[in-house]
């Protein structure tokens, strides 16, 4: 194809002649027609991967490079004046996930396409998404977010239905955006929506009636639950989204031949986390509306649907009262008090019920007990959910238990952020790794191989440079290309441990104060949105954003350390700021973090983590071994006992450590305090002394060495690269198409 030509066309002049917005909306169109012309048959039994979020990215280069025709159109625009960097500036990306369980979403949908395998996504179509953080007094404020224009990858299809809550019904549309594999197939992400919904609702302070369902249904992702109508609000939107997705799934099998006796032999739906999981008794409904009897129904639904766990936070499992599910989607509580009923039969273990005592609805259970699979996300994990977290379930049904240790598309993750890292290793060792991942291992053969290791470390370089223009730009923000990148991204959380990192920040500051300086500068990144109503959240990023004025503007230590918080973390930020980074800091408490796939993509680009041995960092240890990764910290057998125990004390570690001590009462002291508002910095400081739930202090000195440590191998330049190139060469395992492949062998079965 004749990009220049074809594009040319489409504007009807010059490209030099076009503006930026022209040029994005000519290559829109023509992404669009070329990914159309891959649409394939569908083969009898298709996945439908439903999902609350999909975190997609920007899309034009992604499709591009999946179509194969981005290195053409980059060099089409060179020569006329434009860089494809610019032109992506117009696109905006689509707000409709929050963290690693969308973006997640998004990577699978990239490999169920590029493996060739027959796939949909389905979820909604939120007008307003996840918030806009900006900043302002040093503390996260939340702006409303439209990321839907007039043209766009959305496309308005004819398919409707009517879903009937119980106090109205609403009619539905389905918009689709293509999903483009990697030289393969083009698949479909369903998105539903209302044609009512309205965004002017929306108050100046992002308030709006929750009760007006037909205005409000897919405004927000996660509104705010801390009243009873916001959490309606979320059972509602849940329920519209998984009545949409059951009457597609049907629709399509029928039409494929399907009796609805034989519905698993065409649809596999893998339920993402539990926001989906009303999917199971809505099909239930459906297929006895349909004529089918009860117990039919029920059997050909659990053959039908499967279930992945993403965490063992107790306050993310998701229990309903009954009487919210009576009053929003009155005709799915028979349904499910006989699925209860059924469970009770059978076993006598109170922990296993559907409808607990209390009248809560418990999510998991359904689909555990009405599944026919259930998987963790990394190995640790699993074992986690299957010894205890689920144990009880486990002990019932064995053979439905599996891991399937997430992964991420290398074509966004490394060929398109990364591309001078993509570049040479193709130079290196060919492409093959391309199609097959585990071919980086080739790169081994090169940790010896000084040449190669010294550009391994100029393209990084050359990565903290692009780094540092795109967020000088941007966001005005001073990055020392110098300097060793210290990065944390991810969703503020507890359990995440940021406050971990900050406490390291704080004594790193004291030392430099008292005259201990470091060899070579360090750069500490922060990214991170706080949900909005999570106050202790909100508390750790006032305190980074205090410590990153105090810090930056003291000239005693700014040469040597610096605080850098990026606003509104997102995959288009994460795609500049993974290929820049030295050090990953993947640092959760043991046993909390499911998997994590930020720690992947770092791996892959050649950061070195510095993590528990929690989630698929296990994973990463194993591959890398002890040389080329920090591993701290209490094990999470040792976590899971001190809570069994209630053992913990974060009080007694304060006491008998005057290191901590300092670093703590730091967070009160006159100098934070003249930058910061004082009931947050003494509700975050009584905080970590009084309770502490998710141990920041037990491993408050094993952090500290393992950072000294990294820092201190970073000098030996030529160690800390072979360090580089055997994370790169053995990150080939977390390539997405491997977990895709492992669920399709596993769970799905379709057959090409
Ligand atoms: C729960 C109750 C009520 C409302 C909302 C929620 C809710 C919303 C979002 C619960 C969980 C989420 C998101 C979870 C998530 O992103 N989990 C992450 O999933 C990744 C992909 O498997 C893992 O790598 C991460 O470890 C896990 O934290």
């Amino acid at each position: 194809m004749k990009v220049k030509q074809e594009l040319e066309k489409l504007l009807g002049k010059e490209i030099a002649q076009s503006s930026n917005e022209e040029v994005y909306y000519a290559l829109l169109n023509l992404t669009k027609q070329l990914a159309d012309e891959r649409r394939m048959e569908e083969t009898k039994k298709k996945i439908y991967y439903v999902s609350a979020e999909f975190l997609i990215g920007k899309l034009l280069s992604n499709n591009m490079i999946n179509l194969g025709i981005y290195e053409d159109v980059k060099k089409v625009l060179a020569e006329s004046g434009k860089t494809l960097a610019e032109i992506e500036e117009i696109e905006v990306e689509p707000s409709l996930g929050n963290g690693g369980l969308g973006r997640l979403a998004a990577c699978f949908l990239d490999s169920i396409a590029t493996l060739g395998l027959s796939g949909a996504g389905i979820g909604l179509n939120y007008h307003l998404g996840l918030f806009k953080q900006v900043f302002e007094d040093r503390m996260q404020k939340e702006q409303i977010n439209p990321w839907i224009k007039d043209q766009s990858w959305l496309r308005k299809t004819d398919v409707t239905y009517p879903v009937t809550f119980g106090k109205c019904t609403v009619q539905s549309r389905l918009y689709e955006i293509d999903v483009t594999g990697y030289n393969n197939r083009t698949n479909k992400l369903c998105l539903f929506d209302v044609e009512t919904v309205d965004e002017s609702i929306v108050d100046a302070n992002h308030q709006f009636d929750k009760t007006d369902i037909e205005k409000n249904l897919t405004l927000f992702l996660y509104p705010d639950d801390s009243d009873e109508d916001g959490r309606k609000l979320r059972i509602y939107q849940q329920y519209f989204m998984v009545s949409n997705a059951a009457r597609l799934i049907i629709d399509e099998c029928k039409a494929k031949g399907s009796n609805l006796y034989d519905l698993f032999d065409y649809a596999v739906i893998q339920i993402n986390d539990t926001h989906p999981t009303m999917i199971i008794p809505e099909l239930i409904r459906l297929l006895v509306a349909e004529g089918m009897n009860m117990d039919a129904a029920i059997y050909v639904v659990s053959k039908t649907c499967a279930y992945t766990n993403h965490t063992i936070l107790a306050e993310a499992l998701e229990k309903w009262p009954r009487h919210y599910l009576a009053e929003v989607v009155p005709q799915l509580v028979p349904i499910i008090e006989i699925l209860d009923d059924k469970v009770r039969r059978r076993f006598s273990d109170e922990s296993v019920a559907i409808i607990d005592r209390n009248d809560l609805v418990h999510m998991a259970h359904i689909d555990i007990h009405y599944g026919f699979s259930v998987n963790g996300v990394a190995y640790l994990h699993t074992e986690i959910l299957k010894n205890s977290e689920l144990n009880n379930f486990y002990k019932i049904y064995p053979e439905k238990f599996n891991n399937k240790t997430n992964g991420i598309t290398f074509r966004r993750w490394l060929l398109y952020c990364n591309e001078l890292l993509s570049d040479t290793i193709t130079e290196w060792i060919g492409d093959g790794y391309k199609k097959d991942a585990m071919e980086l291992e080739k790169l081994l053969a090169f940790v010896n191989d000084d040449d190669k290791l010294e550009k391994l470390l100029e393209i990084k370089h050359q990565n903290k440079l692009r780094a540092k223009e795109y967020f000088k730009e941007t966001q005005g923000i001073e990055l020392n290309e110098n300097s060793i990148f210290d990065i944390q991204v991810k969703r503020l959380h507890e359990y995440k441990r940021q406050q971990l990192n900050v406490l390291y920040v704080i004594h790193k500051y004291l030392e430099i104060k008292a005259g201990k300086l470091p060899t070579t500068p360090v750069t500490v990144i922060f990214g991170a949105k706080a949900a909005p109503a999570y106050t202790i959240a909100k508390d750790i990023i006032h305190l980074i954003l205090c410590l990153q004025e105090l810090i930056n503007n003291d000239p005693e230590v700014s040469p040597y350390l610096n605080v850098v918080m990026v606003e509104n973390y997102n995959v288009t930020l994460a795609e500049k700021l993974i290929p820049a980074c030295d050090i990953s800091e993947q640092i959760s408490l043991a046993s909390k973090e499911a998997s994590g796939t930020g720690n992947m993509k770092f791996m892959l680009n050649g950061a070195v983590t510095l993590g528990t041995e929690d989630g698929a960092n296990v994973e990463i240890h194993q591959l890398v071994g002890d040389d080329n990764i920090y591993i701290f910290g209490e094990s999470s057998d040792a976590v899971i006992d001190h809570y069994a125990k209630a053992d913990y004390v974060s009080r007694t570690y304060y006491e008998n450590n005057p290191v901590l001590k300092e670093a703590v009462d730091f967070i009160i002291s006159d100098a934070v305090m003249a930058l910061g508002n004082a009931e947050m910095l003494h509700r975050l400081y009584n905080e970590l002394l009084n309770k502490d739930w998710f141990m920041t202090f037990i491993d408050f000195d094993s952090y500290v060495d393992a950072k000294e440590r990294a820092y201190k191998e970073y000098e030996d330049r030529k160690a800390w690269a072979q360090k580089m190139m055997v994370n790169i060469a053995k990150a080939g395992f977390f390539s997405s198409d491997r977990t895709i492949a492992e669920y399709n062998n596993d769970i799905w079965k379709i057959i090409k």
